[in-house]
């Protein structure tokens, strides 16, 4: 049996770690019903003083709930999480927030399909302190009508945003997004490293120089780059591949480990070189 209305927004939420507290949390806030899980006891304390009701098992959670929301370590542990529940959940609405690769989302959607769940696969662009306010947003892919219907229910946890059809589809923008802030994340990691190896003033150089670079870097970066073109395709290749030579050559004299400089030398040299063709 398929459940299309979703009447009493009355949510559960399996996972009470950093995360799913704050997803709890904001939903407790906007008056939504709330029933949570978490595999280890005790961690509700704070969310059912706001008006949570704890669940004892995972089955009598979803049960609970029109709609069920999974943020848990990781696949596996939704795996293990679900499996011994999953014959029962035939009409239920899943949505799982849970941080996984493409091939995992793709997976975890035909296994439950199988047993006849209405499923959203989700990957949370926020941290805990920024869920529930406005710059948030959750990345949904699945069946659109389903993302139709939740979206409002789940708006209090962060702006939600529908990627596509595919199920892996979120997990793919998460990942890739990740994978670009830890470029940036280790980029200004090596940056830190120079200045501190040089004596320069770390906190200063910070605040002064490498934060206001970067914002001033970061739309030409992402929103003024065509397709899968990056800033670095907009400038004169061979001047910044010399470029990067003076700074591996900075980074090196620092006594900094520059392997970061090295792969980006690398991407260079194959980017001057396919210009030199063309
Ligand atoms: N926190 C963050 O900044 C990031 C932001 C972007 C999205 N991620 C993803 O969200 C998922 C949950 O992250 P979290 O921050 O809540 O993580 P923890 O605080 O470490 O809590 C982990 C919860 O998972 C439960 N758990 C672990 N293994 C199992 C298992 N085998 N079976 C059932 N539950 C399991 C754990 O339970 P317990 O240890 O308390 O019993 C916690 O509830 C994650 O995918 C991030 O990548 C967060």
């Amino acid at each position: 049996m398929v459940r299309m209305n979703i009447t009493h927004e009355r949510i559960s939420i399996l996972g009470l770690g950093a995360m799913g507290r704050a997803l709890a949390g904001a939903l407790l806030e906007a008056g939504r019903e709330v029933t949570v899980w978490n595999r280890t006891p005790g961690k509700a304390g704070d969310l059912v003083a706001r008006g949570a009701r704890e669940a004892s098992s995972v089955e009598e959670a979803i049960k609970a709930g029109d709609l069920t929301v999974v943020c848990l370590l990781d696949d596996s542990s939704v795996r293990e999480t679900l499996a011994p529940v999953a014959p029962k959940l035939d009409g239920r609405t899943l949505v799982d927030l849970t941080s996984g690769s493409v091939r995992q989302a793709r997976e975890l959607a035909g296994w439950l399909k199988g047993y006849g769940v209405r499923f959203l696969s989700g990957g949370i662009m926020a941290v805990p302190p920024t869920v529930g306010t406005e710059g948030a947003f959750i990345l949904y892919s699945g069946a659109r009508d389903l993302f139709d219907r939740v979206a409002p229910v789940l708006s209090p946890m962060a702006r939600p945003h529908w990627v596509g059809e595919d199920p892996g589809f979120a997990a793919l923008y998460d990942m890739a997004a990740l994978s670009g802030m830890y470029g940036i994340a280790a980029g200004a990691d090596h940056a830190v490293a120079m200045v501190h190896a040089e004596g320069g003033d770390v906190e200063t150089f910070k605040r002064e120089v490498l934060g206001l670079w970067l914002e001033q870097m970061l739309p030409f970066m992402v929103v003024g780059a065509e397709a899968s073109e990056t800033v670095l395709e907009d400038s004169n290749p061979g001047m910044q591949a010399t470029g990067l030579e003076t700074m591996l050559a900075a980074s090196e004299e620092a006594g900094v480990p520059a392997e970061l400089v090295g792969h980006l030398r690398a991407s260079l040299w194959r980017m001057r070189h396919a210009a030199t063709v063309a």
